[in-house]
């Protein structure tokens, strides 16, 4: 297991202990390359890696979200949690019936989410709009999948909505989860096996000095395998540059919360680290 950070001007990759910061490294060529842990391994292997302290990975640092040319994209009603919650919010505009067809349908619900340029990093801030009264953030398994449509690693999501545009009217879907400071990703990329079905997703939101909501939930929760939305990802599309999916949210708040400035969200994936940010 690899995980790879993005620090301002280069990576840092850890093998356990073994955690060095690299030069000449590129995620593109990562999500090109034919063996993912072959390319990672060439860098271990070279004399021009230089070897640093373990406090450097520290929870603290302000990491970039790890996207260079991937597009990020994201699954939806992939929870049973999901399903519930959405169907609620659109219950007046009588679009929840779309929920539970699409929870039971074959085909996944997939879209476009952000590039990696706009995508916020560990510590970054994330935002909610202006125009939007009800707004949660989403923690989801992030897949890393490489140019030709194969699964190497995984990552932490968060996918920021605002429930009150969602609600107003399905079709207003891309408003309620593209604007600025949407995409949170992080706090690295790792690259191997590290989930089980009973690998445990959490979230806590603080405000000031009190946790405000808490929830988890299992990957084993999950109605779709892995394998199955990427294939539907890459079904008549190219990524040449490989891609991220979000692969849903299991955990909502009740309908009586909304996000607020200065809310602290931490996601917390077993084996992936914790992602962190704060709603500006
Ligand atoms: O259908 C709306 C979005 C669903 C979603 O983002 C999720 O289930 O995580
Ligand atoms: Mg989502």
């Amino acid at each position: 297991m690899i995980k790879i950070y993005r620090d301002q001007d280069d990576y840092v990759l850890q093998n356990f202990n073994r955690i060095i910061r690299v030069q000449g490294f590129s995620l593109d060529a990562l999500f090109q390359a034919n063996n993912p842990a072959d390319y990672l391994t060439s860098f271990f292997d070279s004399t021009d890696s230089k070897p640093i302290q373990q406090q450097s990975v520290c929870e603290r640092h302000p990491w970039k979200a790890p996207v260079e040319n991937q597009e990020i994209w994201a699954a939806g009603v992939t929870y049973m949690r999901s399903k519930s919650a959405r169907m609620e919010e659109s219950e007046q505009s009588g679009g929840d019936h779309f929920y539970d067809l699409v929870y039971e349908a074959e085909r996944p619900e997939l879209f476009f989410k952000s590039t990696g340029s706009r995508a916020r990093g560990h510590l970054a801030p994330v935002c909610i709009r202006k125009d939007s009264a009800w707004n949660v953030p989403e923690p989801e398994l992030t897949l890393a999948i490489n140019s030709a449509g194969q699964i190497f690693g995984y990552t932490i999501g968060n996918d920021m909505s605002s429930r009150s545009i969602e609600g107003e009217n399905p079709l207003y879907l891309p408003q309620a989860k593209i604007y600025r400071g949407s995409c949170a990703i992080g706090p690295c990329l790792v690259v191997g096996n590290v989930l089980t079905p009973d690998t445990k997703i959490s979230i806590m939101i603080s405000r000031l000095a009190n946790v405000v909501f808490q929830g988890d939930t299992s990957v084993s929760q999950l109605k779709r395998t892995f394998h199955e939305l990427a294939d539907y990802l890459f079904r008549e599309n190219e990524f040449p540059c490989g891609a991220y999916l979000m692969t849903g949210t299991g955990i909502v708040p009740d309908s009586g919360f909304t996000l607020q400035s200065g809310d602290r969200i931490q996601i917390q994936i077993e084996g992936l680290g914790v992602l962190e940010n704060e709603v500006e």
